[in-house]
């Protein structure tokens, strides 16, 4: 004859298993978001400081989480909400350009994803039933795709201009513009952004402020009387962008 299963009535047997299932999907959300800030780094050939200790702090988090639980849930909670505050400047900037599809999926994911690794960290300091986690492991990879999708879409039907005959072209192919632009007054400059972040070119007290998507080029009249102009870019965090523009 078999022993008897013993169930202790202090055990609740369902708690264990639905945190599991909150600590899961905010271990693989907060990854994913730390894991995006690196293939981002990788792209722009440069490592972001702030991010780059977001990252790391997330790391901590994870592997904290294992051994104490709730000191775990307060890192990830804490880097999340500061890492929030800090990126939004940047990111809605980006977020009106879906046609600039790397820095807008990336402010995507660094607003979005850190408001559901903190709402995950809520979640799995109370909420104690495996159903909602799947609805809501199953609603950001819902998400995820939507994001992606518009970011095609949109990158797919902003075709740019062509170039024509007589036009003068600059071409952006990294975060920076050549140290001096020389066109004549009524010149078209042909900005062939190569590069797969958005710029703008920007000539400061002059009605003169152009969006240049990703991957594409854009016809600019320089309809400026002959002088000297300062060229920025406006897009935050790309302030070492400058150039001087000459019209003659
Ligand atoms: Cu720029």
């Amino acid at each position: 004859m078999s022993a008897p299963t013993v169930q202790r009535a202090d055990e609740p047997v369902g708690r264990a298993t639905s945190a599991n299932s909150w600590d899961r999907l905010l271990v693989i959300s907060a990854a994913f978001v730390a894991i995006a800030d690196i293939i981002f780094f990788a792209l722009i050939a440069e490592v972001i400081p702030a991010l780059a200790v977001g990252a790391v702090l997330t790391a901590v988090g994870i592997v904290v989480l294992r051994a104490r639980r709730r000191v775990g849930l307060v890192v990830l909670g804490l880097t999340s909400a500061v890492m929030l505050a800090g990126s939004v400047p940047f990111a809605l900037d980006h977020l009106g350009h879906p046609e600039s599809g790397i820095d807008w999926m990336h402010a995507v994911i660094g607003v979005a994803g850190r408001l559901l690794v903190i709402a995950l960290v809520v979640a799995a300091w109370r909420v104690r039933t495996d159903a909602a986690a799947r609805l809501v492991g199953a609603i950001a990879v819902g998400l995820l795709g939507i994001t992606a999708t518009v970011a095609l879409v949109a990158t797919a039907v902003t075709s740019g201009d062509e170039r024509r005959a007589g036009d003068v072209e600059l071409v952006v192919d990294a975060t920076a513009f050549p140290d001096r632009i020389t066109v004549s007054s009524g010149d078209v400059l042909f900005v062939d952004n190569t590069h797969i972040f958005r710029h703008t070119f920007t000539v400061e007290g002059t009605d003169i402020d152009v969006e240049l998507p990703a991957l594409q080029g854009v016809r600019i009249p320089i309809d400026l009387p002959a002088g000297t102009y300062e060229v920025i870019c406006d897009v935050p965090g790309h302030e070492s962008m400058t150039s001087v523009l000459v019209v003659e």
